[in-house]
């Protein structure tokens, strides 16, 4: 038998865990009411994770970073969600942005590119448009080539930390016949001209994470910034997700655990009929199956990231089915932390509105959880067996 703990964190994940804890109790979440409240960048947390390596723990060594596993990774993002959920994007995002780069991307590109990202310059991703939501395929932004390099033209929504990040990966069609084997992926700076954004969408929840357009006129880009093979973006972008889908499961873990956490707290202090609402069996029955649920749902979710981190064959299935469920778990979760709190868990001098606001987007991004459901159905219905 090996001496590796059967299913238990090793040290050093514990480690990260608490490092990143201390950091979030310090420098997250005392600003996260006033970073919803005035809908405002992260600033104190984007400084204290960039200064500690958590800002995108996922680049490897060799590239200038931190080198954090799939499970780190997870882990840095749980904790800062259960503190803010806004500042959690700071790593997801990074990781969404950069990830095409690093499936399809050519050792100059990472070079250059992660070499930025680790050193603190954020990293966006371009998929989604006015008319590719969940249809992600019908790409209208357009990649054409001129001489040696390409021109781009198109519109891009629903970019999260769009205008804070350096970085684009855009997708782009250049063969709009092909569907989705006509689609490219490239690199597009902040500083290209030709690169607008839009006003900031005034969003239910995550407020501290600026979600713009990004508009592309007339960008030229010089040929060394595709991605990998021309056609293959879809792909690239597919794959993409089937790893931080993982991310996200991370971030509703964390947000539920966040409203557990409070809710455990409040219901041992309010004091009603003379004694602790917590001595109530129909609370305790509440926060029991809070409980069970946020653990069900974390233990899923680090079983996806073993499989993030291997490559396992069944990463597709695992990716859509700890984000499905983890933030099922974190919409209930969260919506009955404010039941808990009862009237003052309604307002905005208690955490726990925010987080069933900032919950429901885990809900919604990198696929809905409709979407995640055909992701799986496709995966079941094709023989993918379980790794395990
Ligand atoms: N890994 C590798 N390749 C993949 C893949 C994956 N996870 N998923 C799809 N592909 C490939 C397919 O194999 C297919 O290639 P072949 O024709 O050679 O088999 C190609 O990509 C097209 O796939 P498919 O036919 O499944 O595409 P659909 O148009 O039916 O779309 C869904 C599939 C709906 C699953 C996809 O569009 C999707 O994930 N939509 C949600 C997008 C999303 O998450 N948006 C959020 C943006 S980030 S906030």
């Amino acid at each position: 038998m090996s001496d590796h703990p059967m299913y238990a964190l090793s040290e050093e994940h514990q480690a990260i865990r608490e490092a990143v804890r201390a950091i979030c109790d310090a420098k997250v979440a005392p600003f996260a009411a006033e970073v919803d409240e005035e809908a405002r960048y992260p600033r104190e947390a984007a400084e204290a994770l960039r200064a500690a390596d958590f800002h995108a723990p996922h680049v490897p060594e060799a590239y200038g970073g931190a080198g954090a596993d799939a499970l780190a990774t997870v882990l840095v993002i749980e904790e800062i969600a259960r503190a803010d959920v806004s500042a959690s994007l700071i790593p997801a995002v990074n990781k969404l942005g950069s990830l095409p780069i690093m499936i399809g991307g050519s050792e100059d590109l990472k070079k250059k590119y992660l070499g930025r990202l680790a050193a603190g310059e954020g990293f966006s991703y371009c998929l989604s448009e006015p008319d590719a939501g969940s249809d992600a395929a019908n790409q209208k932004t357009r990649a054409v080539r001129d001489g040696d390099g390409w021109i781009l033209n198109g519109t891009k929504r629903w970019i999260s930390n769009a205008g804070e990040s350096e970085f684009y990966t855009v997708l782009a069609t250049t063969d709009p016949d092909a569907r989705s084997k006509g689609i490219s992926a490239f690199v597009v700076e902040k500083t290209d001209p030709g690169v607008s954004f839009g006003a900031p969408e005034k969003k239910l929840g995550i407020k501290g994470s600026p979600t713009r357009e990004v508009y592309l006129d007339n960008v030229r880009i010089p040929g060394d910034r595709i991605i990998g093979e021309e056609g293959k973006g879809f792909e690239y972008a597919m794959q993409t997700l089937d790893h931080t889908r993982v991310t996200i499961a991370a971030q509703a873990v964390g947000v539920a655990q966040g409203a557990l956490d409070y809710a455990l707290g409040y219901a041992q202090e309010r004091q009603q009929f003379g004694r602790s609402i917590a001595d109530f069996q129909g609370l305790q029955f509440l926060l029991a199956d809070m409980g069970m649920k946020v653990e069900a749902a974390r233990q899923l979710t680090y079983a996806a990231a073993g499989r993030s981190e291997r490559g396992d064959s069944d990463l597709t299935f695992f990716g859509a089915a700890a984000k499905c469920f983890a933030s099922d778990v974190a919409m209930e979760v969260t919506t009955n932390a404010v039941q808990v709190l009862g009237g003052y868990g309604y307002t905005r001098d208690y955490p726990v509105e925010r987080m069933m606001r900032d919950a429901k987007i885990t809900q919604i991004y990198e696929g809905t959880n409709q979407v995640q459901r055909i992701v799986m159905a496709r995966q079941l219905l094709a023989g993918v067996q379980s790794t395990l």
